[in-house]
């Protein structure tokens, strides 16, 4: 491994938690456990409405993400047939996304898009396939 380009992950961005009702995750997750919304789009490329939920007001730190689907056909839809709701991915901040895109192919994980697409707030994201990264979904995020 030693002569591969470094990955580049920088920290935990976010936790992606799939449901079928926005409105009451968010009512659920500030009842139950006093997070608060600090963020919230409609990803039409994605087919999800998201909000982002954090215990700091100023949203610092890593967040939850509240994922519902837009459409039948969105991945937040079959993984709610599949598996009902909960952790549906894990999320890394990353400095260059290209970079690491590449650091990883190298390494023989696959990439689901061949070029980065629009995240939340403008980020730009690409996602490690499950299979290739134990079981785990892994988003990779570089942010504006
Ligand atoms: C599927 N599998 C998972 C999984 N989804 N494993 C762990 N975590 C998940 N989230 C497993 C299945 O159980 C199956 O295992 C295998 O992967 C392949 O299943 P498949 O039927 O081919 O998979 P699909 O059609 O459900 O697609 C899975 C895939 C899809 C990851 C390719 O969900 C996808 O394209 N995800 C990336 C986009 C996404 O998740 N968007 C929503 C978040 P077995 O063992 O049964 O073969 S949007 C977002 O996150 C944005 C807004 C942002 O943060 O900026």
């Amino acid at each position: 491994m030693d002569s591969l380009p470094a990955v580049g992950l920088l920290r935990v961005d976010h936790v992606g938690i799939a449901v079928a009702d926005l409105d009451e995750a968010l009512a659920f997750y500030e009842r139950a456990f006093g997070l608060r919304c600090v963020h919230q789009e409609t990803n039409e490329d994605q087919g999800v409405r998201e909000a982002m939920v954090a215990a700091e007001p100023d949203g610092t730190g890593a967040r939850i993400q509240l994922l519902a689907p837009l459409r039948p056909d969105s991945a937040i839809a079959k993984f709610l047939n599949r598996n009902g709701p909960g952790l549906q991915q894990l999320a890394y901040t990353v400095r260059n996304l290209d970079e690491t895109s590449a650091a990883l192919r190298a390494r023989g994980l696959r990439l689901l898009y061949d070029e980065p697409r629009r995240g939340t707030a403008g980020a730009r994201i690409n996602f490690v396939h499950p299979k290739d990264a134990g079981g785990v979904l892994v988003e990779l995020v570089e942010p504006v």
